[in-house]
């Protein structure tokens, strides 16, 4: 992972406005550009294997997120460009980490602005739901649910989220349990089929 910050462009506590390259799905002028590149990714894909020989072959990046650096405190409201590029590990879509918040009690929503794909939910007791990601539509994850975010297009699937300032990030919990699905996309047809299974 590599982690580039730009420093303060704005004054957080006073009101400010941000700007957006809605096509190439980016934030201009982000305090904090977090980039994953596939050896990030080690333990989350079912083909390790695969993996391996993706980042020996250049190591590319699976996503991308741009945000400011909002307080965590309860009151704000946290934003983020997410932006995950297309491509399969050993026929399994690109997708993000997935996390529960470290305030486990609290919401986000995801509006998705390009590209296409899925969000995975789950809650601890292994509960699971997918939604579908398509330009224009919203997808609500309640709280107390983990949430992954795959791409099965042949573009970068962007979204733009906003959830409370407090949430934070609980990677740990999702890296111990996984998700209770996986998804694939071989010959161009996509499958979301149950972890266990092949
Ligand atoms: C934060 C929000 C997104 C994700 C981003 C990357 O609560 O859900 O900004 O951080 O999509 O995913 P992850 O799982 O690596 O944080
Ligand atoms: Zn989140």
């Amino acid at each position: 992972m590599t982690e580039h910050t730009t420093g303060p462009s704005v004054k957080l506590d006073t009101p400010f406005g941000v700007d957006y390259d809605l096509v190439h799905g980016i934030m201009k002028n982000p305090q904090v550009h977090t980039i994953r590149l596939a050896s990030s990714m080690r333990g989350h894909y079912r083909d390790a294997k695969a993996l391996e020989a993706l980042v020996a072959q250049g190591d590319p990046v699976h996503y991308e997120v741009f945000e400011m650096k909002i307080p965590q405190e309860v009151g704000q409201l946290q934003f983020c460009i997410s932006k995950t590029y297309p491509g399969t590990v050993g026929g399994e879509c690109f997708m993000t980490k997935g996390h529960y918040h470290a305030v486990p009690g609290t919401a986000e929503i995801y509006l998705c602005l390009r590209g296409e794909g899925y969000m995975l939910m789950k809650l601890p007791t292994g509960e699971s739901a997918c939604e579908r990601f398509l330009p224009g539509r919203m997808c609500y994850v309640p709280p107390f649910w983990g949430h992954r975010t795959v791409n099965t297009g042949d573009e970068p699937l962007i979204s733009f989220c906003v959830y409370p300032g407090e949430a934070g990030h609980n990677y740990a919990d999702i890296e111990k349990e996984g998700f209770p699905q996986r998804v694939f996309k071989r010959a161009g047809k996509v499958e979301i089929v149950p972890a266990k299974a092949g």
